[in-house]
C-alpha cells in the first residue's frame, strides 16, 4: 500500500499540485477599479449574518498583494493556482458592459502565475453574484444563467492566451441550498423546494458557459462538493434517509451532468417533477462532455431517518427540501474546528462513486483542507500539526486511489491563505499560510513547510 511517506513520488510525475482561493474570500478592494456590488457585499452588510459582523472589504488584500502571494505559492513547490474571477469586477452590473480594469486584474494574476512557473486554473463563479442580478430574481430565474454565459464568454475571450483551464461553477450545491435553502449564505433566502430551481438554473448556466467558452485548446470543467452519504444502520428507514440525502447532495448534480437526466426520486420527494419536466430540452446542454470534474472534499455524512418516520417539515430553513427531518448522526470521528468529521476513506468513496458513473472522466481534487485555530509559537513559527495530519491522511488516500486506476489528475489544497470563511468571517482558518489581519503579514505554517518538503521529496 502506498502512503505519503514517499512524498510526491507516490503520484505520477504529471500530477498537478496546487492551492486554491476564491475572489471574495481573499481580494478585498470591493470598491476599486469599477467593481460592482455582489450579493456577498449585501449579505455581509446585513447585521447578524457574519461572525463578528465582518465583511470581505479588506480580507487578505490579495487585490494588491497577489504577486507576493503567487510567489509564496510557487515557493512552496506548487505548480498550479486555482483562483476565482469575480463576476462583479468583469461585468459590474451583471449584464451589459464589461469593465476592462477588472479583466486586467485577472490578466495580471495569470501572467504572474506563468512568470513563476505556475499554471492558472480559473473558476468563473465562486458565489459572488452581481447584486443587480439578484434583485432581478437571482438563480431562481432563467435569465441569470444566460447572463452567466455572456460573462463567461467575455472572460474567456479576454484571457484565452493566458488561461487554458477553466471551471464554470464552484459548488452549486452551496449556491442553491445555503443561498436559497437555509439562508446561511448570500443571498440569504429561505425558499424551500424552490432552491431546486436554483439548482437547475445554475446547471443551465454551466451548460451555456461550456458551450460559449470551450475551444480545442482549453479544458473546461466544474467543481462540485459531492460527499459520500452513509446510512446509520441497514434498516429500510435509514437507507431511505441515505437515498434522500445522497439524492440532494450528489445525484441532483452528478446525474444531469454525467447522465443527462435528473434523479426521478428526488423530484418526487420534493414535489418538483412537473416543474422540471419543462426543462428536458436543457439537459443535452447540461450534460455536454466535460474535460474534467473537480471534487471539493472535506467530510462524509452519516444519516438516519426521523424517529416518527415523517421526513418532511415544509417551511423550515433547510438544505434538504422534502427531507428536512433527516437526522445527521455523529459516528465518533475526530473533527476539525468546523465540526466536520475527518475521514479520508470518504475521499476514496466519493471519487469511486463518480468514477463508476463516468469511468473515463479525469478528476481533480479541487479543494481539500481543514480549519484549526493556529498556535503561534514564540519564535514566530505557526504550529498546526493537526492540519498537517489532515493533509497527510488525505494525500495518502489520494495516492491509493490513483494506484487503483482512478484517473485522478491533480490536488489543490484549500487554501493558500487564511481568509474570509463566509458566514464564519475570520474565525476559521484553513490556510497553508497564516495571515495576520492587523498587518497583512503572511507566515508559512508548519503544514505549509511540510507540504513543501513533501513536494520536494
Ligand atoms: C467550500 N457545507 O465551502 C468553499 O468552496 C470554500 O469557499 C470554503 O472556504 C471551503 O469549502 C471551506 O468551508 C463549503 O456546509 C461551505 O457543507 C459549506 C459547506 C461545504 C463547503
Amino acid at each position: 500500500m502506498s502512503n505519503s511517506a514517499g512524498g510526491r513520488s507516490a503520484f505520477p510525475s504529471d500530477f498537478v499540485w496546487g492551492a486554491a482561493t476564491a475572489s471574495y474570500q481573499v481580494e478585498g478592494a470591493i470598491r476599486e477599479d469599477g467593481r460592482g456590488p455582489s450579493i456577498w457585499d449585501t449579505f455581509a452588510a446585513t447585521p447578524g449574518k457574519i461572525a463578528d459582523g465582518e465583511t470581505g472589504e479588506v480580507a487578505d488584500d490579495h487585490y494588491h498583494r497577489y504577486a507576493d502571494d503567487i510567489r509564496l505559492l510557487a515557493d512552496l513547490g506548487l505548480k498550479a493556482y486555482r483562483f476565482s474571477v469575480a463576476w462583479p469586477r468583469v461585468v459590474p452590473a451583471g449584464s451589459g458592459a464589461a469593465n476592462q480594469a477588472g479583466l486586467d486584474f485577472y490578466r495580471r494574476i495569470a501572467e504572474t502565475c506563468l512568470a513563476n512557473g505556475v499554471t492558472p486554473y480559473a473558476t468563473l463563479y465562486h458565489w459572488d453574484l452581481p447584486q443587480p442580478l439578484e434583485d432581478a430574481g437571482g438563480w431562481l430565474v432563467r435569465d441569470t444563467a444566460e447572463r452567466f454565459r455572456d460573462y463567461a464568454a467575455i472572460t474567456q475571450d479576454a484571457l484565452s492566451d493566458v488561461v487554458s483551464h477553466w471551471m464554470t461553477l464552484n459548488e452549486p450545491w452551496c449556491s442553491a441550498f445555503l443561498g436559497y435553502g437555509n439562508g446561511e449564505h448570500a443571498p440569504g433566502r429561505v425558499e424551500g423546494a424552490d432552491a431546486l430551481k436554483a439548482v437547475h438554473h445554475l446547471l443551465l448556466g454551466h451548460g451555456l458557459a461550456v458551450q460559449a467558452i470551450k475551444t480545442p485548446s482549453n479544458t473546461v470543467g466544474i467543481a462540485l462538493n459531492p460527499a459520500p452519504v452513509y446510512a446509520a444502520s441497514s434498516s429500510d428507514a435509514d437507507r431511505d434517509a441515505q437515498r434522500r440525502v445522497d439524492g440532494l447532495r450528489n445525484r441532483m448534480f452528478l446525474d444531469p451532468l454525467l447522465l443527462g437526466k435528473y434523479p426521478a426520486d428526488v423530484l418526487e420527494d420534493t414535489g418538483t417533477a412537473e416543474w422540471f419536466s419543462r426543462f428536458d430540452a436543457d439537459l443535452p446542454l447540461i450534460s455536454a462532455p466535460l474535460d474534467f470534474m473537480g471534487v471539493n472534499y472535506y467530510c462524509p455524512s452519516t444519516v438516519a431517518a426521523p424517529a416518527d418516520g415523517e421526513f418532511a417539515a415544509p417551511g423550515e430553513p433547510t438544505t434538504q427540501p422534502g427531507s428536512e427531518k433527516v437526522v445527521a448522526v455523529d459516528t465518533g470521528l475526530d473533527t476539525t474546528q468546523m465540526g466536520w468529521g475527518i475521514d479520508p476513506n470518504g475521499l476514496r468513496d466519493i471519487l469511486v462513486q463518480i468514477n463508476t458513473m463516468a469511468p473515463e472522466l479525469p478528476l481533480y481534487v479541487t479543494e481539500n483542507g481543514a480549519a484549526y485555530p493556529d498556535e503561534v509559537t514564540v519564535d514566530g513559527t505557526i504550529e498546526d500539526a493537526e492540519r498537517q495530519s489532515y493533509f497527510e491522511k488525505h494525500l495518502a488516500t489520494a495516492a491509493e486511489v490513483v494506484a487503483d486506476g482512478v484517473p485522478l489528475k491533480g490536488y489543490f489544497a484549500w487554501t493558500l491563505l487564511d481568509n474570509f470563511e463566509w458566514s464564519w468571517g475570520y474565525t476559521r482558518r484553513f490556510g497553508l499560510v497564516h495571515v495576520d489581519y492587523k498587518t497583512q503579514q503572511r507566515t508559512v505554517k508548519n503544514s505549509g513547510l511540510w507540504l513543501k518538503e513533501f513536494l520536494a521529496r
